[in-house]
């Protein structure tokens, strides 16, 4: 069995809610650990699990070649290390900051200019899940780095490359993170509907509910791959925008605004004018496309 002199020494900046977690994900998993907090009481549980605080993100990134960066945001990114931009030659950068894929390719931009190998990710787990068999992290950029580091990254989740387009894990994350909030969306919609009496026991025939129909997803993948979106239809298009209707309604008659799923409606009911009534659903996607 390796000892923790054998896995790769990590410095992570940024010590919130994630950070944290990753941080101790690398500790628990026998990296050598370096940590940096603007805040520096954050680092205090850390240290007393073995990390080694650093005094200043400068330190931090002098002591190890493997830095990640969990911050709050680009802003934050860019306030931490523009001022530490010459110690960075040599290391390499792994950011789990969330940010949009145009932010990514500047940064690896930067980072490059700076002499840095650059891996950008994406977290797709909240802290609690970091180390779990739920947790997996999306990883673009440098390959040279992803392979050096897979097995270190791997202690935080599964590990996804998706490639050397340094925007692509943004892309995925907040593409996957979107799916997310579509469906919070309608969540919070549905509990105002059943309201607050109701909301214990309308939960698990929701969660029923949703786990069924999230299969939809591979069979609307097929569509739009194909272009097809007929193929396998078994709930045609005009079907569903005449009982759409009744969701709006409803929503009127018990007082609930429809100011989260309102939208749909009208792109339903203009794809059915437009002729596609007899195909899925998933043929809205044309609508949502080429919108600048
Ligand atoms: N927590 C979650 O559920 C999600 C899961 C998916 C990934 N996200 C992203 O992870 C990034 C960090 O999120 P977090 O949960 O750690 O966020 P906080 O607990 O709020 O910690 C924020 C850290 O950022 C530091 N910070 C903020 N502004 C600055 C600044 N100007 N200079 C230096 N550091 C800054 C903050 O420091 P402090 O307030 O403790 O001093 C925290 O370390 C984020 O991109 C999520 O979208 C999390």
């Amino acid at each position: 069995s390796q000892t923790s002199t054998d896995r790769a020494a990590v410095s992570v900046l940024g010590l919130g809610a994630m950070g944290s977690a990753l941080a101790e994900a690398l500790l628990a998993a026998g990296h050598p650990t370096t940590v940096w907090n603007r805040s520096p009481a954050k680092a205090d549980p850390l240290v007393a699990m073995g990390a080694v605080r650093a005094a200043t993100a400068a330190e931090a990134i002098s002591v190890n070649r493997l830095v990640v960066v969990c911050l709050l945001d680009y802003r934050s990114v860019h306030e931490v290390l523009d001022d530490v931009a010459g110690k960075l030659a040599g290391k390499t950068l792994v950011n789990l900051t969330n940010g949009t894929p145009g932010q990514a390719e500047e940064f690896a931009r930067w980072a490059a200019e700076h002499g840095a190998d650059y891996l950008d990710g994406g977290i797709m787990a909240v802290p609690p899940m970091i180390a779990t068999p739920d947790a997996f992290l999306l990883y673009s950029g440098s390959s040279g780095a992803f392979d050096e580091y897979r097995e270190t990254l791997d202690a935080l989740g599964e590990s996804v490359f998706l490639g050397t387009e340094p925007g692509q894990a943004a892309l995925h994350d907040l593409s996957l993170l979107s799916g997310m909030y579509g469906m919070i969306a309608g969540i919070l919609h549905s509990f105002a509907l059943i309201g607050a009496d109701r909301a214990e026991t309308f939960a698990p025939l929701l969660r029923r509910w949703l786990t069924t129909m999230t299969a939809y997803v591979d069979g609307a993948a097929a569509q739009i791959t194909e272009g097809d979106y007929t193929l396998g239809v078994v709930s045609n298009l005009a079907m569903q925008a005449e009982g759409y209707v009744n969701i709006l309604r409803v929503a009127e008659e018990e007082n609930v605004t429809p100011v989260l799923l309102a939208p749909l409606g009208p792109l339903m009911q203009r794809r059915v004018a437009d002729g596609y009534g007899h195909e899925d659903i998933t043929g809205l996607v044309e609508l949502l496309t080429n919108q600048k």
